[in-house]
Parts: structure tokens; sequence; C-alpha cells
């Protein structure tokens, strides 16, 4: 979001809202975000939450340039769909693993420490990695054109390396990355180095 938002050149006022901590779970942040996740935006009172429908909404608002159009459209509502499904399923919870502690990301993730299967999620990631490898072999953006898809998925993809990833198999996804990171604006994510203690909370797990 941050990345977009910087892309687009929109002034906004960030607020860091600790979700390891738990201090999303309040009756005022689900005024602005119904499932009480981040990212989420309050744009002049209109509450907008889920990054896809977040982006969706600063394009159609702010820069159509970043909408593909008909017949792109559907590769770009696509993509949108493989960030939401099979990013969030593999690469960023696998990332998650790398971060915080095991016992940290099982509990974030819903399930028992015992079920935190890390080799399933790293043989889903590699799924990933090849049809994002196949699919930008052919062409330089996910839908054609540059759109709000690749800003969608290129989030965890920065931060391939936190996840355990060495990307320097993947030549295409990799000109990919380095296509967006020379778009004027351009900002940097905000990698996470070190392992949690179970004390500190601090992660910025959204991108
Ligand atoms: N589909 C949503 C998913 C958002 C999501 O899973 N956010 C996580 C952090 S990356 C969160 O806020 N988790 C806290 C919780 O569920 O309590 C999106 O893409 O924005």
């Amino acid at each position: 979001m941050r990345l977009f938002l910087a892309l687009i050149a929109l002034p906004y006022r960030r607020e860091f809202m600790d979700v390891l901590a738990r201090k999303n779970q309040t009756e005022a942040f689900e005024r602005i975000s119904a499932w009480r996740q981040v990212p989420a935006i309050d744009d002049e009172g209109l509450a907008v939450w889920d990054s896809h429908a977040i982006l969706m909404y600063l394009a159609q608002k702010h820069a159509p340039q970043w909408l593909a159009p008909l017949p792109h459209s559907a590769q770009m509502h696509a993509w949108l769909s493989v960030s939401a499904n099979e990013i969030a399923n593999s690469l960023q919870p696998l990332r998650l693993t790398k971060v915080v502690s095991h016992a940290e990301a099982a509990d974030h993730l819903g399930v028992s420490e015992a079920l935190l299967d890390v080799q399933g999620l790293e043989r889903r990631t590699d799924r990933l990695l090849k049809q994002l490898e196949k699919r930008l072999g052919v062409s330089p953006w996910l839908a054609t054109v540059r759109s709000v898809a690749d800003i969608a998925c290129y989030g965890y993809l920065a931060l391939a390396e936190e996840a355990g990833i060495d990307l320097d198999g993947y030549p295409a996804l990799s000109a990919w990355r380095r296509r967006i990171e020379e778009l004027p604006g351009y900002v940097a994510p905000q990698h996470t180095n070190t392992k949690h203690t179970g004390e500190k909370h601090g992660s910025d797990l959204s991108t």
C-alpha cells in the first residue's frame, strides 16, 4: 500500500497497527476495517478495507492509468486473486514463519504450533514462483500492461529473501521486480530482519 501511494504521489497519514500484539481487536478499528485486519484506509470518512479493494479504489479515484483496460482487465482481476489466495496461502505465511517465532506464526495463522506445515508452505511457494516465472517470461507485466495486480503481487515477492527464498533461478521474475523498483516514486518495502522474542511486537506484517 505504501508503495502504491508513493507511485501515485498521494499524500496520506500512516498509523501503525500492531496486529501481532492484537491491537487491531477493537471496535474503533472495526469501524474502519470490518474484519479488523490491515491494511485499511479512512478516506475522508469513507472506510475501505482489503489491500486489493484499496488498490482498485485508489486507482479508480486517482490513477486510472493503473487499471488494465479490456481485455486485459480479466488478467488483472485474476492476478489480484492470486495475491489474495495463492500468495496469501504460501509465500506470505512462509515469510511469517521466518520473521517471527514459530509459536507467534502459528498463533497468528490460527493453528497449533504442531500443525504449522512449513514444508507445505514451501511447496506451495515453489509452485507460485514457477507460475509467476512462466507468466513473466512471456509478458513484462502480469496483466500484459502495468496494473495494480503487479503492485498487489509485488509486496511479498519483494520480501522473498526474508522467506528464505533465492530468486536467482527466476530471471523473468527478478527482471519484473527490477522493473517495478525502477518506477518513478518507488519506495522499498520495510524489511524485518530479526525474529520476535515474544515480548517485543513491532513487525509490519502488511506490505
Ligand atoms: N484479504 C486481506 C487480508 C488481510 C490480512 O490477512 N491481514 C493480516 C495481516 S497481513 C491481519 O490484519 N491479521 C490480523 C488479524 O486477522 O487479526 C487483504 O489482502 O488485505
